[in-house]
């Protein structure tokens, strides 16, 4: 059989060009702090916590012994009908971070089972609310909400559609906010285009505020290549839904845990939506685990919509798994005692000099900075679009540093530990590969 004498050929990875890889692998073998080791024995400076999810870097001893004494004394336990203490002292930590009213947690394993997890409880709490007719979910061109069917219909991402169908029926999109001709160049919020928000009213118009159960969106768009909501979008957002009786979801699964300073992006920009998603940092990735937070009083109605046995007919397996919730008590304790959501805030200015300071070099049609986020858009090669990011993210990794590509676009997230000399070796390095590239 093919490939039998392989040993890279049975696993099958995850958005990768399989081929391609296992052609020229790049393998890392171990972390600390702020750096992977390769395996061929190179330090790698982690220009994106991993995948935007090691926010207090890497193999913290903290997170790891908590985790090796949760597995010695309890596995597994089962949390349906069942319990064990870890899951309850988390979901309490975690409510009392969430902007206030959001002090309601279900727990998941990843980003994508928060989202379907999320975009469910929407659908119950309508209902309970005797707003049954409500079904329909909107969500936002370029947005991407991992890959389960609820998210990849919600997300705005041609290639989902190409590759896997329609997926949930009665979905629709608002436009995206991504406007490099008005907003080129910009720290922080994008001045203009706070009035794209009015596509929600615009759907509302054409399906019926009765039939559109919630609208999820990405305070910032991350994965799709760092879209900053324009000044004003987000409370906008929120006003139309107020005014219609939708629910509002902010995916935070990337802006939670200190990634644009607080603990998340509705605490830090002052939007309170009524659900919001989480996963990634909230164990700094060392275990999976995510959650959904949601305002209690629509978390009451759902309880106390069913005259009783189970309210809400959803879980996991592993909903509260005792390494996971290990994993995110110590996480928690590691952000508060180093005050790391701090660091975003703190270390802004030299993160916002250091990207900014690449303006001007060739390729680069747009920088953009929040947080301790920076996007970087390279003008696409007109033979072979997203190329150069590709191009630039290998030699980035061959010189020692780890970045993230997308499209045509470079991501960076540092783990909030970085160091400002970390900082100026990122986009120093960026600067002189980026010379190399045609
Ligand atoms: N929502 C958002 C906003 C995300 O960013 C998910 C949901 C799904 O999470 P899981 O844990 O199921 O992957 C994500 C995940 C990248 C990159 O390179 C981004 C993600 C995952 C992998 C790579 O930008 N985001
Ligand atoms: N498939 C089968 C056959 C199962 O028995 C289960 C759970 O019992 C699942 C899928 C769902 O797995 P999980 O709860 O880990 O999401």
């Amino acid at each position: 059989m093919k490939g039998e004498n392989d040993p890279m050929a049975a696993f099958w990875m995850p958005f990768t060009a399989n081929r391609a890889y296992k052609a020229k692998p790049r393998q890392l073998i171990s972390a600390s702090g702020m750096y992977y080791r390769s395996s061929d024995g190179r330090e790698i400076l982690d220009g994106t916590s991993g995948l935007w999810c090691s926010n207090a870097g890497h193999c913290r001893p903290e997170i790891t012994d908590a985790i090796a004494r949760a597995a010695a004394t309890l596995d597994f336990a089962p949390t349906f009908q069942l319990g064990h203490p870890l899951p309850f002292e988390l979901a309490q930590r975690l409510a009392a971070l969430m902007p206030d009213g959001l002090d309601r947690i279900f727990f998941t394993n990843s980003g994508s089972e928060s989202v379907d997890t999320a975009l469910k409880i929407a659908l119950a709490i309508q209902r309970a609310k005797g707003q049954g007719t409500r079904t329909r979910l909107i969500g936002r061109e370029r947005g991407y909400h991992g890959t389960g069917f609820g998210g990849i219909s919600v997300g705005g991402l041609v290639n989902n559609r190409r590759a896997f169908g329609g997926g949930l029926p009665g979905v629709d999109h608002m436009r995206h906010t991504h406007d490099i001709a008005r907003n080129a160049f910009t720290r922080g919020f994008p001045q203009h285009g706070a009035e794209l928000a009015d596509d929600l009213q615009r759907l509302v118009d054409l399906h019926g505020a009765e039939t559109i159960a919630a609208v999820i969106v990405e305070p910032m768009a991350g994965s799709t290549g760092v879209l900053i909501p324009p000044v004003g979008y987000l409370q906008r957002l929120r006003e139309i839904c107020d005014r219609h009786g939708i629910i509002l979801i902010f995916d935070e699964v990337i802006t939670a845990f200190g990634r644009v300073g607080g603990a998340t992006a509705a605490g830090q920009w002052g939007v309170t939506p009524d659900i919001i998603t989480m996963a990634k940092g909230l164990t700094n990735a060392a275990v999976p685990m995510g959650a959904v937070a949601v305002k209690r009083e629509l978390h009451d109605a759902v309880i106390e919509s069913v005259p009783g046995g189970i309210e809400l007919f959803h879980g996991y397996t592993y909903s509260g798994h005792p390494l996971a919730s290990a994993a995110g008590l110590a996480t928690l304790d590691l952000y508060a005692r180093d005050g790391l959501f701090d660091r975003a805030t703190e270390l802004a200015g030299h993160w916002d000099d250091a990207a900014h300071s690449l303006k001007g070099r060739r390729h680069i049609i747009d920088i953009r900075t929040i947080g301790l986020v920076a996007g970087i858009e390279l003008e696409p090669r007109a033979s072979a679009p997203t190329a150069r990011a590709m191009e630039l993210f290998h030699a980035c990794f061959d010189n020692g540093l780890l970045v993230r590509a997308t499209g045509d676009i470079i991501a960076l997230s540092p783990p909030l530990i970085v160091e400002k000399t970390q900082i100026d070796e990122i986009f120093g390095k960026i600067g002189e590969l980026l010379c190399d590239i045609d």
